[in-house]
This record gives C-alpha cells, structure tokens and sequence, in this order.
C-alpha cells in the first residue's frame, strides 16, 4: 500500500486547520484548536489503488519564527502552503516558506525528485477586503514550480477535495518515478563489476 505523507503549512490563522478538517470530514467547524498539532490518518482509494494518507496540521506557529522546516522536510512527501487572501503578511511567510522547500540543498537529502507543492490562497470569500492579488499567488507558484489554487474553506467543500486529491496524486506521480530511478541492488552491482572489469580490459 502506499503511504503519502502531506504537510500542510503557513502563517497563524490562515486556514490550514479549516482546510484540513474540510477536507477529512467535509464539515467547517468555525474555531480550531492551535495549541497542538496533529498528524490525521485516512485511508483513501486513488485510481484503484489503495492509500494511506497522513496529514501534519502543526500548532500555531508566529511568522516572526525564523522558517527552519528541517523536520517537516524530511517527514514529509508534499505540501500544502496556505495564505490568507486578505492578509499580505500571510502571503510574505507563504513565500518564504516556499523558498525553504525549494532551496537546493534540501532537494537532496530524501528525494531525486523535487517535493510536490500546492500553494493555496485561502478565504476568498474575503475577496472584498483582499490584500493579495489572484496574479501574485499565481506567479509565486508559477515561479516556484507549484501548483495554485484560490478556495474558501468556510464555503467551499468539493473545491477543497479536489485540491488536496490534485497534490496527493502529484506526489504519487513522483512516488512511481523516484522508484523507477532507483537502481535495484543486482543492477548497480553489474554496473559497478562492469566498470572495473570493463575498464581493465579496455588497458590489457
Ligand atoms: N472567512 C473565512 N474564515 C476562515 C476560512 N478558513 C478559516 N477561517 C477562519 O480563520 C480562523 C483561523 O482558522 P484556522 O483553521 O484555525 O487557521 P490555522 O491556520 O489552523 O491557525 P493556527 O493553527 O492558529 O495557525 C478561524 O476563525 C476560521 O473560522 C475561510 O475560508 N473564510
Ligand atoms: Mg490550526
């Protein structure tokens, strides 16, 4: 069975708690508790393959907090980045998550392949007072090799599914490619007596 582990980050109070729980149980609560994290657990079936999903939804975190992610990083095959559409700050801490994920010295450690990344601009219900544009939030992830997408998790249900079924089936995507690079034990090992047999022969 495959296992797809999904964190899903940002700025205090933009959402990820609403969207998380919008997401497991189609239900908007109103007020969550962030005073703890969570790591959720469901079990899907994707294109008739079997899954088990975990989801980290962390504590509040300040946006002054200097972004370090060295565990999320490592524990985690995707992730979800949330802003506020009507709060800018939220957007800066947003982007800076962004830069961390994607700084090259972190590509290396646990993937050949870059870690999927959905960057979501949430409460659009909020669009009359909204203080970052559709465009901006486009063009980050544009840049950053990201997907987009603009939803309310207050009013909006279906939208948020389908959000996190997208990224969920970008890092399967992944997930398959990293194991047809790997190269299996009998492989690499042909390949390495093919080296030095091949290279001593080649100077005979
Ligand atoms: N209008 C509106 N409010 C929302 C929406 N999503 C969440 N909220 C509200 O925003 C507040 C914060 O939501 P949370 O889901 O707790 O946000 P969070 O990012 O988990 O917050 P922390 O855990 O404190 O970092 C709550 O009062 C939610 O009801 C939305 O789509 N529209
Ligand atoms: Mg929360």
């Amino acid at each position: 069975m495959n296992e797809v582990k999904l964190a899903v980050l940002g700025g205090k109070g933009t959402g990820k708690s609403a969207l998380t729980v919008r997401f497991l149980t189609k239900r908007f609560i109103g007020e969550y508790a962030s005073n703890f994290e969570s790591i959720y657990n469901k079990h899907l079936c994707l294109e008739g393959k079997q899954l088990n999903l975990e989801i980290y939804d962390p504590c509040s975190q300040s946006q002054k907090v200097k972004v370090s992610l060295t565990s999320e990083l490592h524990w985690a095959d995707g992730f979800v980045i949330v802003y506020d559409i009507s709060d800018r700050s939220s957007f800066a801490f947003a982007k800076a998550l962004i830069h961390r994920i994607r700084e090259p010295q972190t590509s290396h450690w646990k993937r050949a392949l870059e870690a999927a990344v959905l960057l979501v601009g949430n409460k659009q219900d909020l669009c009359h007072v909204r203080e970052v544009g559709w465009e901006e939030g486009q063009r980050l992830a544009q840049d950053k090799r990201c997907q987009f997408c603009e939803l309310s998790a207050a009013d909006q249900c279906l939208e948020v599914e389908i959000m996190f079924i997208r990224l969920i089936k970008d890092i399967l995507t992944n997930l398959k490619l990293k194991e047809k690079r790997r190269p299996s034990g009998s492989k690499s090992m042909a390949k390495l007596i093919n080296n030095v047999f091949g290279k001593r022969r080649k100077s005979v």
